[in-house]
């Protein structure tokens, strides 16, 4: 018979924590819910005028699209009437949205990127929502910014859903990485792919190669290695431009992605709570690793919501490849 995510997020609470009161469950069920709209909306992106810019442009200052806009509405609203929630953060969001819960029912932080790659809508390519739970503080007092600036190592669960081909649920409790795929006929997330293992090595690596001339020395000793052979293997470049699809294969076939810093922008473009936080938890549960270059991602301690970080995340042989360049190049 079939599984879907709330059923295995049930069976993996009662095995792990029994007695567990099933909040957990029904937190996710909001972000499940959420994604299935967001899907349904982008599958009819070029049907409906949801496609190019709404006009606004975000905290970052970037362009929003519209569909970033819907993304990040469905998930507050879906995710904003679940009482297990105390404080959302969004990457959409300058501030994170508190809500006035008791801490023994509202006892979670949930910070997402709603709609990651969003500039690939237009030419119909993969796109996707990542997502970090954290538990809220026991000082009931320390609520929004405060509250939301814990270690990735603190997460309780983290995940992405990638609009593609199929859309699919990907996710980690600490207890391995699951994966899940909208069956359209019954509309549930059903599993699809059962504890998740990357590759030890792989034969893909992944960066914006124009702005390889403004990388660090090491990165581009490295990045040489790779296509010299020095692994071992030849490797073939792939880069979709939406980290989630990106992060999606890589976590799938092995190999290695990165997002290096750069002469004009020294910690890169992605950021730290949004997109690092949740890949690099994901990766280490499947085996993998994820650095910015000289530290652990999961044991950064964040100093603002929206702080980007340089990301290299990957296989392990490539991941320990990496490490070595580092620490015999940087001074
Ligand atoms: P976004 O959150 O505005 O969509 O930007 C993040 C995206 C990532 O999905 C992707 O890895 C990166 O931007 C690509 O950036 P670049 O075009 O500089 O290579
Ligand atoms: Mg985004």
């Amino acid at each position: 018979m079939i599984v879907t995510v709330q059923q295995h997020i049930a069976h993996q609470q009662d095995s792990i924590y029994p007695g567990a009161s099933g909040t957990f469950s029904w937190l996710l069920s909001g972000i499940t819910l959420a994604t299935k709209m967001i899907q349904a909306r982008i599958r009819s992106a070029g049907l409906l005028d949801v496609a190019g810019a709404a006009g606004a442009t975000n905290v970052q200052g970037e362009v929003q699209q519209k569909l970033d806009v819907y993304a990040n509405e469905a998930l507050l609203h879906c995710l904003g009437v679940r009482d297990t929630v105390a404080i959302l953060v969004s990457e959409e969001n300058e501030e994170p949205v508190a809500f006035d819960r008791a801490p023994e029912t509202g006892k979670y932080i949930v910070i997402f990127d709603p709609l990651d790659g969003s500039s690939n809508i237009d030419v119909n390519v993969s796109v996707g929502t990542i997502f970090s739970i954290f538990l809220r503080p026991e000082k009931a007092s320390s609520v929004r910014h405060a509250a939301a600036l814990q270690k990735g190592a603190q997460q309780v669960a983290a995940g992405y859903v990638v609009y593609g081909s199929s859309t699919m649920f990907v996710y980690t409790a600490g207890r391995g990485v699951f994966g899940f795929t909208l069956d359209p006929n019954i509309g549930a997330f059903v599993l699809s792919h059962d504890k998740m293992r990357m590759p030890d090595q792989g034969q893909y690596y992944s960066v914006n190669e124009a702005n390889a001339p403004n990388f660090p020395a090491p990165y581009q000793s490295y990045l040489g290695q790779l296509r010299d052979g020095s692994l071992g293997r030849t490797y073939s470049s792939r880069y979709i431009g939406s980290l989630v699809a990106d992060f999606h294969r890589t976590l799938l076939k092995g190999g290695v992605f990165l997002y290096p810093p750069t002469k004009s922008h020294s910690s890169g473009k992605l950021r730290l709570l949004y997109e690092a936080n949740p890949l690099a938890f994901l990766a280490e549960q499947a085996g993998g690793l994820a650095t910015d270059g000289s530290r652990r991602i999961l044991d950064i301690q964040p100093e603002g919501i929206h702080q980007r970080t340089p990301l290299v995340i990957g296989s392990r042989v490539e991941m320990e490849a990496f490490d070595r360049v580092m620490r015999s190049e940087s001074h």
